[in-house]
This record gives C-alpha cells, structure tokens and sequence, in this order.
C-alpha cells in the first residue's frame, strides 16, 4: 500500500491535469495580483477525485480529536460532507446569510455546546473566510481550535489562524506542491521562482492589510482626485477627475425641468459651480436639436460634462437603438449615460459597441446602477455584487458606480456618484430620501453628490449651487486629511 506522501504525490499530478491549479496575473480577494491560482470548485466534477481528497483528508486527520465536522461554505462543503459519511461524524453547515424567515438559524445540524468542531477548508490565504466560520461556531457555544485545509498559500495565513486559537493543519503547502509539479515536469523553475518572490512580497494579516512588501492599494477614499486620475480605466474617467480637482467641485446638478429655456438659464447660472449637469432629456416639452448645441456650448464655455440619466434597461439590440436614433440621439451629445445592469452584460457589450463605432469613441463613458436612494428599493446586496461585476467587466467604458455606500466602490479609478442630496428635507412624497452634503461624501462615500430640486427650485440657483459646491469641496478634503 502506498504511503501518505505517495498518495499525495498522485493527487497533485492529478489536480494538475484537471487545472486546478493556473498559472499567470490573478486578481485575488485580498486586492495584490498572484502568479498562481488553486480553484478546487471544478473537483465536483470529477466524482473520483473528490473521493479520494476525503480519503486523504480522513487519513491526514485521524489523530485529531473532535466530535463535529464543518465545511466553509462553499467549495469544501462536498468535502466536508464525504468526509463526514466516511468517517461517520456528523457535520454542520454554517449559513453564509442569516436565514431572513423562520428560525434565523446561522448554523445547521446538531449539536451540544461545548463539542468540539474540526473546520474544512480549500485553500487559505489570510484565513479570514475560516475566521468568520470559526466566530459563528463560538459564538454558539462550540470549540473551535483546528482546521484541516487542502492547500495553504504560506502567506501568513496559519499564524493569523493560530493567533485567534485555531491550529491548521495543510495537506499541500503551496510550496510543496509546486515542488512535485517541478520533480514531473508540470513546470519550470522559472514559475516556482516567481511564486516564491510573489510569497515573499505578500504576507497578508486577517484584516487584509499587509504586512510588508507589496502595500495594498490606497484606499480612494483618502486620495485626491489628481491622484485618482492615474488609476482612472479611460479617457472620459481622467478628464472628469482632473476637471473636479481644476474647478474645485464634485457637484452633479440634476436639472429635471420640462422647459428648453429655463435648463439652458440654469446651465448658464450653475455652470462655474458644477463638474457634471445630468439631465432627463426626455420630460422636456419643447426639445429640440438646437438646445442641444446651446447646452454643448455651454458646457464646453464653463468646462463641465453632460450626463443623460437615461438608467438604460432593455436587451442589448433595444438599448444600441435607444441610444444611437431617435429624436434624442443620445450618444452625439451625451459625455456620459446610466445603464442598468439588470439586463445582465449584453447592455454594456451594445454600449462598449455603439461608442466604438461613433465619432466620439473616446468621450463616451457610463455609470453603471447598483444602488437607488427611493425607499423599499428591490435593489439586494447579491443584485449590486453583480451590478458592480459586470462594471468591471467593461471598464473601459465604465466612468463610475451610482449608489448609496461607500463599501461598494474600491477602485481608485471608479468614481461614486450618489442622489438623495439636501440640506432640508429627508425626503419627498415619492419616496426619495435625502442625505446631507457631508454625510453623502464622508459617511457614504460618494465622490460626487448629485443634487437636483434644493439647487433648481431654490430662489437663487446660482447661489445655492455655489453653496453645495464648497460644502461638498469641503466635506471631500475633510476626507482626504481623515487618511
Ligand atoms: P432630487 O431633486 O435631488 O431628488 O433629484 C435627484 C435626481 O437623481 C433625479 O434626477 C433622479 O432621477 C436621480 N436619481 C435619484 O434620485 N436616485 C437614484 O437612486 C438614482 C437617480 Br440612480
């Protein structure tokens, strides 16, 4: 019978062929790009294999002592579940959402308080995802001080763990395992030198901080808008940035007037004040091609960008339509427009594609929705994860993020627009709420407010515009010291 480090020998070649592990620029959750990437989901695909991980696992782990055992959601789940029916104890599963009906359980299965609970795990980074486990077990009364990881990346993760009481044990360290692709050939040495800087350069704490080589990427809340511009992902993105820092304003009026008239004397009056005017092209009731060459010579005469809050929504085809024809024909003068992500990619694909074959390629851009300010929203956390991915996914069009949270926005060169914004009220009778000016930029972390009837309705518009704008500067600098 072969011996454990046989065993674990094949399996290596084994996960290999199956690329489980890639090699190349990764991004990981942690926020510094890997030149190795373990992706153990795809094992469920191949019954075998699966078996024999819980047969290694079983065997690494027999002379650790506990009475339950519990997967981290959701790779090792399977793992822990044939584990479980091998060895014959039982198993837990702890929620990754609180139920939101019924018993508001966290964790599931049996058990009494004080038994000991073996945690099962893919691959360990920092060890903050067996952390969270671990603090939900606690916290229901069970003893949580080991785990049993397939493969632990060596980059700080076992100390973090050992720091809050829990032991891990590894089946491959990362090291080990390119050690036995190297041995057969899988890769050259050239790789495993590049891991080894790569681990070297990347000891992460549970926080996600770093603890030295590589920093992690400056927070953009404590960046200036200057500095921001060298992360921005396109043209439009830069030239927004650097128009903010010059005039000295992160101000967006929305001027949802009906009249021609009256949104070209508003554009006149707040355009030293604004680095955005979004409109609502379509409640106008006297629109015409005109106005859109005075409201083009106005923006470029006081340097600010025009975005038609349009909050695109339909399939791809519709959407190209909706904004290359028609009577407003937004894509000839629109800098930038809302797009929904509720289609699912194809809307962004049908922009990406009528901006690249439009005259203006380069000056376009959108935000991407991934939040609303109206009360009882059926926006959920999971809707704007998504909304925010596939964002990503077109960066190269993609200006920034309208929503209501700071945690959604990392990126340097994405920008946060938020609504809801007013001194006075807290909200309309249509269900908008408001924000105060600070508490939009320093709680909610907006990089630019979008203010609409406080500013358009106010007796003097020029004046309170210019009040907006140095309470929102101001709250923007505060922010920047508080880094
Ligand atoms: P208000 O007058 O400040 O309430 O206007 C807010 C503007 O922002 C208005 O044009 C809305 O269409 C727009 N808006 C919003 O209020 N809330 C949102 O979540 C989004 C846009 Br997205």
């Amino acid at each position: 019978m072969a011996n454990l480090e046989e065993k674990l020998n094949k399996f290596a070649l084994e996960l290999f062929k199956i690329e489980v592990l890639k090699f190349g620029d990764f991004k990981m959750k942690v926020g510094i790009n890997s030149p190795v990437y373990f992706d153990l989901r795809s094992i469920i695909s191949h019954p075998k294999l699966l078996d024999t991980l819980a047969d290694l696992l079983c065997e690494f782990s027999k002379d650790l002592k506990y009475d339950q055992l519990c997967g981290v959601p959701y790779t090792a789940l399977p793992i822990a579940t044939l584990m479980s029916t091998k060895i014959e104890k039982p198993m837990l599963v702890r929620r990754k959402e609180q139920k939101a009906y019924g018993t508001k359980k966290l964790i599931e299965g049996r058990f009494n308080e004080g038994e000991r609970c073996l945690i099962v795990e893919d691959v360990v980074t920092s060890g903050s995802s067996i952390l969270e486990t671990v603090r939900d077990l606690r916290k229901e009364g069970l003893n949580v001080t080991e785990a049993i990881v397939v493969l632990d990346r060596q980059q700080g993760g076992a100390e973090n763990l050992q720091e809050d009481g829990v032991q891990m044990h590894s089946l491959f360290t990362i090291k080990s395992l390119l050690k036995i692709l190297l041995q057969h050939k899988c890769i050259d040495q050239a790789t495993v030198d590049k891991v080894d800087v790569y681990i070297k350069n990347s000891q992460i704490r549970a926080n996600g901080e770093m603890k030295n080589g590589v920093e992690k990427p400056k927070n953009r809340l404590h960046l200036s808008f200057t500095d921001r511009s060298k992360f921005a992902r396109n043209a439009i993105t830069k030239k927004l940035f650097e128009l903010m820092e010059s005039k000295e304003t992160n101000l967006c009026v929305a001027v949802d007037v009906t009249d021609s008239t009256k949104l070209l004397d508003i554009a006149e009056n707040i355009g030293p004040h604004i680095c955005i005017l979004k409109t609502h092209i379509d409640i106008l009731s006297n629109f015409n091609v005109k106005l859109i060459q005075q409201l083009r010579a106005i923006a470029k005469k006081h340097n600010f960008l025009i975005f038609e809050d349009r909050k695109f929504a339909d399939i791809g085809n519709t959407v190209k339509l909706q904004y290359t024809e028609g009577v407003y024909n937004i894509i000839s003068w629109a800098d930038i427009v809302t797009v929904h992500a509720l289609p699912g990619p194809g809307i962004m694909e049908a922009i990406k594609q009528a901006i690249e074959s439009s005259e203006n390629g380069a000056e376009r851009g959108v935000f991407v929705l991934a939040e609303m300010s109206s009360a009882n929203n059926l926006i959920t956390n999971a809707y704007s994860q998504e909304a925010l991915r596939i964002a990503d996914q077109y960066k190269d069009i993609t200006c920034g993020i309208i929503c209501q949270s700071k945690e959604l926005v990392s990126n340097p060169g994405v920008i946060q627009l938020t609504p809801g914004v007013q001194l006075n009220n807290k909200s309309d009778d249509l269900g908008q709420q408001y924000n105060s000016p600070e508490a939009v930029i320093y709680e909610k972390g907006a990089d630019i407010a979008i203010v609409g009837r406080a500013i358009i309705t106010a007796e003097n518009i020029k004046n309170t515009a210019e009040e907006y704008r140095k309470c929102l500067w101001a709250a923007y600098k505060k922010r920047l010291v508080a880094g």
